[in-house]
């Protein structure tokens, strides 16, 4: 049956488990109607239901009818006909629905590895040559000091592509990693029996754990051993053009130690010391090594607590002037919670604790490279039932920030023109927005731990739904994964290499109200509201870049959601 999809009806395109709530929007006004659930083959109807009209939101100003069919849960594959409007997508109802998404997501992290052939055997057709060996990186002047002065070359190997370009950002890369092993220490009876076909794959480490170690083995030598202070980022100059890895072969510079990365690194080495600490026969010594690293980047930050990378001052004093990117924070007191928060939950001692002041203000900032807060509060939750008195007596606050965190997330939802947690306002609507609904996922999964109640875990399943296609631009934003996903990111790999595919398991940027004057691409609908403006372009690196930050809240997401799927 040739019959056209219709691209006004969105929804997760890979489908629902079969006691959640299975909801599909309707784009366009038209009140009511009827809805009709059938097998894939369009053979015979299995459910059907009566279509209600949503409320536009005010940014949006866009009716949509909502089909909801939560009451029907026989496994099957299936598409939704609306009279009128057309088909859907061909999706599932089954258990594990989001394994492959979930999959796919953490492998992404092994097809970002620098340093290493990605041979076929476990890239398949993305099979390519290593790149970027970092066995020779030169101290750039901003970073020079009397026992590395400029010039100096060290040995920094491994770690991850940031993002669609193909340079090291200790920031970025702390809280990515961070977020992958939060995720394993969330659900490790999940992670213990995934396999990735990875080359570790075969050990008896957690894959995730392998996947990691590939990033923070780099991490560790963006240590000065002379003083604790950790390097900012390993770069180019300037970004490189759409060319492989193994084409990309300007030297590269690590440049000044901040505040920031110091702090960042403190708080993964911490948190990773305690992960490894259970595997310390596989990898001996590895834990120690990490929580002194660890110790002693926190000490460094202790003597210089406000030292800022600021790219636009230090070009004016240096060459090779770096036009990469910044990720230059100026604010720190989130990286001290984060860092103290971690220290203090792998050694117990009050003395982390007690170096911050864990709620300067009732703010609870959503994470993202330059926002930590919550992270360091989702290790204290983590780790209530071993919190040493001090830190107890703050608890009952804790649980009751982040609770009400979720209640504020949730509210309304239902109301909303997609029915997700998702687009509240459109200030959701930013660069790597699709992190954004990850995030807001991440914190309702948290609610729900503390909670057990599940309207938490619905609002990150809807969450999940928005990023695999229940949206305004009706895109699965995860490469490889629904009919109308992501083809075009911008991914130097994935433009470079001539396969028609993506790179898959890559979430996408996505919809960001102000990519069009933020990278001036060709192409953005016109009179676009904050959550149409997307485009499916590589140029579009506001919009349509992928990054380790924004696939790591998509890895926890996916496998929480999985690994909690029949509560
Ligand atoms: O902080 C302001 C906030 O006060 C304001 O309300 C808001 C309104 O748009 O903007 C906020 O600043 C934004 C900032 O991110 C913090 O969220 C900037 O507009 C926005 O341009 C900036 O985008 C960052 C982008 O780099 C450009 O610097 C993204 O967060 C960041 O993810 C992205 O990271 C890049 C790396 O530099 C290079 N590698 C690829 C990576 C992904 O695109
Ligand atoms: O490829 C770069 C991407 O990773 C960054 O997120 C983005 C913003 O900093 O910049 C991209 O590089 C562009 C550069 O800023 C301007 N010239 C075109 C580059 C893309 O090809």
């Amino acid at each position: 049956q040739a019959q056209s999809i219709a691209d006004n009806i969105r929804l997760n395109q890979i489908g629902f488990y079969p006691a959640a709530t299975k909801v599909a929007v309707v784009v366009g006004e038209n009140n009511g109607g009827k809805f009709y659930l059938k097998t894939a083959d369009g053979s015979k109807t299995v459910f059907t239901g009566q279509l209600t009209q949503s409320k536009p939101n005010e940014f949006s100003k866009k009716p949509t009818r909502i089909a909801d069919f939560s009451g029907f849960n026989k496994p099957g594959t299936y598409v939704l006909e609306i009279p009128g409007v057309g088909k859907s997508y061909t999706f599932s109802i089954k258990p594990e629905v989001h394994k492959a998404v979930a999959d796919a997501g953490l492998k992404a992290f092994y097809y970002q590895r620098m340093s290493i052939d990605l041979p076929e055997k476990y890239a398949g057709k993305w099979h390519r040559k290593a790149g970027h060996p970092d066995s020779k990186a030169i101290v750039h002047p901003s970073a020079a000091s009397d026992k590395r002065p400029t010039g100096t070359v060290i040995y920094s190997t491994r770690g991850w592509l940031d993002a669609g370009d193909y340079n090291k950002y200790i920031v970025n890369s702390g809280i990515t990693t961070g977020t992958l092993l939060a995720a394993y220490e969330d659900f490790p009876a999940y992670f213990k029996t995934q396999k990735l076909n990875i080359p570790e794959s075969n050990n008896q480490v957690p894959d995730v754990l392998d996947e990691a170690l590939w990033n923070l083995r780099w991490m560790l030598t963006m240590q000065d051993p002379n003083d604790g202070g950790v390097y900012h980022k390993l770069t180019n100059p300037a970004f490189d053009g759409m060319v492989m890895p193994d084409k990309s072969d300007k030297p590269r510079y690590v440049v000044q130690k901040g505040t920031g990365a110091a702090l960042n690194f403190a708080a993964v080495m911490a948190q990773a010391s305690r992960v490894y600490k259970n595997y310390n026969k596989d990898f001996p010594g590895l834990a120690d090594s990490m929580l002194t690293a660890a110790t002693r980047a926190w000490e460094w930050a202790q003597k210089n607590p406000k030292v800022i990378y600021d790219q636009e001052t230090n070009n004016n004093q240096f060459e090779p002037k770096i036009t990469t990117g910044a990720y230059g924070d100026r604010e720190f007191s989130d990286e001290f919670i984060w860092a103290a928060s971690e220290l203090y939950a792998s050694t117990k001692q009050d003395k982390y604790y007690t170096a911050v002041n864990l709620f300067p203000d009732t703010n609870m900032p959503l994470p993202s490279w330059n926002q930590v807060r919550l992270l360091g509060y989702y290790t204290l939750a983590r780790h209530q039932n071993s919190l040493t008195p001090v830190a107890k007596k703050d608890l009952p606050e804790l649980k009751k920030r982040l609770v009400t965190f979720a209640d504020e997330l949730i509210a309304g939802a239902n109301e909303r023109t997609y029915r997700t947690v998702m687009g509240k306002t459109e200030k959701d609507y930013i660069w790597g927005s699709s992190s954004v609904a990850a995030n807001q996922g991440i914190a309702l999964i948290n609610a729900y731990k503390l909670t057990n109640d599940k309207k938490y875990l619905e609002g990150a399943i809807s969450n999940l739904d928005y990023l695999l296609g229940r949206n305004a631009v009706g895109f699965s934003f995860l490469t490889g994964f629904g009919k109308k996903s992501t083809m075009n990111p911008h991914h130097r790999p994935s433009v470079a290499d001539g396969i028609k595919e993506p790179i898959p398991g890559l979430l996408s940027g996505g919809t960001n109200a102000r990519a069009n004057v933020q990278d001036k691409c060709a192409g953005y609908p016109s009179n676009a509201s904050a959550d149409e403006m997307y485009i499916d372009h590589d140029c579009s690196y506001a919009s349509n870049e992928i990054a380790i930050n924004w696939n790591a809240p998509f890895v926890y997401l996916a496998s929480g959601i999985e690994a909690l799927q029949n509560k």
